[in-house]
């Protein structure tokens, strides 16, 4: 039975991730930071199969004792503070974590168990300010926030640990990816939680930012795949995995609305208040690598991905109105 270790087990990707690999048959242990209160929501129905281990990516006694525990086959590190709008307000706080987290967990490979395989969760902020578009592993990186600065940082220490201590590590540059346990923060469950609850008469409107900012969004479903896909090559490597289209925030408020039968532009009201410091404008990535190397293929379009995520909603809100 092969053993996997995840960070980050309680977020929406660490949630499919367990979920997938507990069907391969995997022994699956989840690195679990306390809180007052538990937050076991996304894996819920799973969380008897899992066992939990107590750790901090800051601090890296408790991830080598995390690896000692698992002796695991595999490491998925998807544990970051991962909101883009907070690492303005928590940039020492976010290279912590989402940096130097990256590199407290390889040293933690190293230190205890060279051959596991480890996969990075990278993300498409680092493209940042478009240089070119579709981005692709080439593209070079010039991130827009502090987040994707140290998102720049976890990718590169995983190929420096690569390549100085021949560590199967891999850096997977995913795009965005949503579903019906993405966090309310994020802007799709944001608008999808927001149109179940005017449809149910509970909220009136619609408070965003930058409607005009382009996203390739897809379905976290089908981008864990790729991150185990990768963890089963000969050799390590980094991948963009991507849908290949991109959609405005402006498009995504359109489809959730009018699959309810509502016009957005009677709710929607653009507040500053969630305008960022600085905008990463438009992302659309290329992942031909992924779908040659690695046989991978989106498999949810953006419209069935907003229909899942408004019906979702719905559902919640319809059992209490
Ligand atoms: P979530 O925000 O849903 O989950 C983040 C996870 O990290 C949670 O389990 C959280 O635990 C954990 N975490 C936060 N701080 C720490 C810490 N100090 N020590 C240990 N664990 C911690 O993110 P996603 O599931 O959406 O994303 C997974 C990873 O992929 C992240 O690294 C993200 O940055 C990256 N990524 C995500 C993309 C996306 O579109 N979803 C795209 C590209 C990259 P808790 O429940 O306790 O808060
Ligand atoms: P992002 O996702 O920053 O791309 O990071 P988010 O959903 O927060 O924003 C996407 C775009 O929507 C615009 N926007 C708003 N965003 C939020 N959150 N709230 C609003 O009210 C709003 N109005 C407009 C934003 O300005 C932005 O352009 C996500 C995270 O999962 C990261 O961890 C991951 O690395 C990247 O995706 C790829």
């Amino acid at each position: 039975m092969k053993r996997a270790l995840i960070t980050g087990i309680t977020g929406q990707d660490g949630s499919y991730l367990s979920g997938l690999l507990l069907e391969k048959g995997y022994k699956v242990y989840g690195l679990k930071r306390r809180a007052s209160t538990e937050n076991y929501e996304n894996i819920k129905n799973i969380k008897k199969e899992i066992e939990f281990i107590s750790g901090d990516l800051d601090d890296l006694s408790s991830l080598i004792q995390a690896v000692k525990l698992s002796m695991p086959d595999e490491i998925y590190n998807l544990g970051a503070q991962s909101f883009v709008t907070d690492s303005w307000s928590q940039p020492v706080y976010t290279a912590q974590v989402t940096g130097l987290g990256a590199l407290k967990m390889l040293e933690a490979v190293k230190q205890v168990k060279q051959d596991a395989r480890f996969y990075q969760a990278s993300s498409s902020e680092m493209f940042g300010r478009v240089i070119e578009t579709p981005q692709m592993e080439t593209t070079p990186f010039y991130p827009c926030s502090p987040y994707g600065v140290a998102k720049v940082y976890g990718h590169w220490i995983t190929v420096n640990y690569r390549e100085s201590y021949d560590l199967f590590a891999c850096s997977g540059i995913l795009f965005n990816h949503e579903s019906p346990r993405r966090g309310i923060q994020f802007v799709t469950r944001k608008v999808t939680d927001a149109v179940a609850r005017i449809k149910c008469g509970l909220q009136t409107e619609l408070r965003l930012g930058n409607i005009d900012a382009k996203r390739d969004w897809g379905f976290a479903g089908d981008y864990v795949k790729a991150m185990w896909l990768m963890l089963q090559q000969e050799k390590p490597d980094d991948f963009v995995v991507a849908t290949g289209e991109t959609h405005t925030v402006r498009d995504l408020v359109d489809a959730a609305f009018s699959y309810v039968g509502l016009r957005w532009e009677d709710y929607v009201v653009q507040d500053p208040a969630f305008m960022r410091p600085a905008e990463v404008d438009l992302l659309l990535g290329n992942p031909e690598k992924a779908k040659k190397e690695l046989g991978w293929e989106p498999k949810i379009t953006f419209q069935e991905l907003v229909e899942m995520m408004v019906d979702h909603d719905l559902e919640k809100y319809s059992q209490i109105t």
